[in-house]
């Protein structure tokens, strides 16, 4: 994470000015996770158990900042700070249910009730991204734009599906009350790589749009 960070932000000045925002949240989107992987560390090292608050905090951050990058690439063909903010709330709402379920309320009878509503706010997301209004505005922009958020929206699917689907294996009673008895631990290994490829992987999407867009911007001014 913290290498990607570096990576990101040392890329800033190749990329034209127009891109430099994108860039740079793609960097501090690895470096809040990297702050919190070592905080997340400690707290294991220390005591032997899931580092499960500091992961929902640093998730409360990330993803909300992997909003506004769907924000930020889709603004100059018509997105709104109203689409923005629909991102933001519906990621969030989905993280604080969670983060109920899974920490708060972590028992048979309950938590799939929570996990369930968590994932109505993570489809909404879906839809948004696949055929909402950000998918819209990126078939409007066309070209590179509407690639790249073809393949940010692959990350929500695909990539995003590994949590809930580790929240219904390791939370006891995640699916309608059953008890799958994975081992925190396993779960902890499979977020952790989760995250890797989902931020180090998005930013990097972000990062190819941005060296591609500023590539055709230098030659259309040399022409
Ligand atoms: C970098 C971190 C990312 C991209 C985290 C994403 C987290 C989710 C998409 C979590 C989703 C959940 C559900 C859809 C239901 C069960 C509870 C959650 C919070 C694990």
């Amino acid at each position: 994470m913290m290498a990607a960070t570096a990576f990101f932000w040392l890329e800033l000045r190749e990329v034209s000015s127009k891109w430099r925002t994108s860039v740079l949240v793609s960097g501090l989107i690895t470096f809040i996770a990297a702050v919190h992987y070592f905080y997340m560390r400690d707290f294991f090292v220390s005591s032997g158990e899931s580092p499960t608050f500091f992961r929902y905090v640093d998730w409360l951050l990330t993803v909300p900042l992997m909003c506004v990058e769907f924000y930020l690439i889709t603004r100059k063909s018509g997105a709104t700070t109203s689409t923005l903010w629909k991102l933001i709330s519906a990621s969030v709402v989905m993280l604080v249910l969670g983060y109920v379920g899974e920490a708060i309320y972590p028992n048979e009878t309950q938590s799939w009730i929570w996990g369930a509503l968590s994932g109505v706010a993570y489809f909404y997301i879906f839809y948004l991204v696949w055929f909402g209004e950000v998918a819209q505005f990126a078939k409007k922009a066309g070209g590179n734009l509407l690639v790249a958020n073809k393949t940010l929206a692959w990350f929500v699917f695909v990539g995003w599906a590994i949590y809930p689907l580790g929240y219904i294996l390791g939370t006891k009673g995640g699916l309608f009350g059953i008890d799958f008895g994975v081992d925190a631990g396993f779960m902890d290994i499979v977020y952790n790589i989760g995250d890797a490829v989902n931020k180090i992987g998005f930013g990097l999407v972000i990062y190819t749009l941005a060296k591609k867009e500023t590539e055709a911007e230098q030659i259309a001014l040399k022409a």
